[in-house]
């Protein structure tokens, strides 16, 4: 914004203060999408996952794996509602097409 702009936005009130008025926004709520472990969907598959859905590098991803697999649960990634829902689902379906039982799920940041 420029200082012309920021000046115009100035409303001087009876006591003398400077007060400024924004265009009314609303920071989204953000949404953790996890994935879980299991005992059969293959660690290769679940690296192509991160790489492929959650634009994870190959090194990123494989660590994000290994933590999942050695403590049942691990984060992909942080997103508003729609894209988190979007992403799960993109798991959700490659995992069934694959016929691996892979879960992924979400839930408030
Ligand atoms: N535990 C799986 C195996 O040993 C690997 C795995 C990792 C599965 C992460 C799911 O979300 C997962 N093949």
């Amino acid at each position: 914004m420029t200082k012309r702009n920021q000046e115009d936005n100035d409303h001087f009130e009876e006591s003398g203060l400077a007060t400024k008025t924004r265009p009314a926004t609303k920071k989204p709520s953000l949404y953790r999408v996890l994935l879980l472990n299991d005992d059969y969907t293959p660690m290769e598959f679940v690296v192509e996952i991160l790489v492929g859905i959650f634009r994870k590098s190959p090194e990123d991803a494989a660590g994000v794996m290994l933590h999942v697999h050695q403590t049942g649960v691990g984060m992909c990634g942080v997103y508003t509602y729609e894209v988190a829902e979007t992403k799960v689902a993109q798991v959700m379906d490659a995992a069934r097409r694959s016929q691996h039982p892979l879960q992924c799920t979400m839930e408030k940041d």
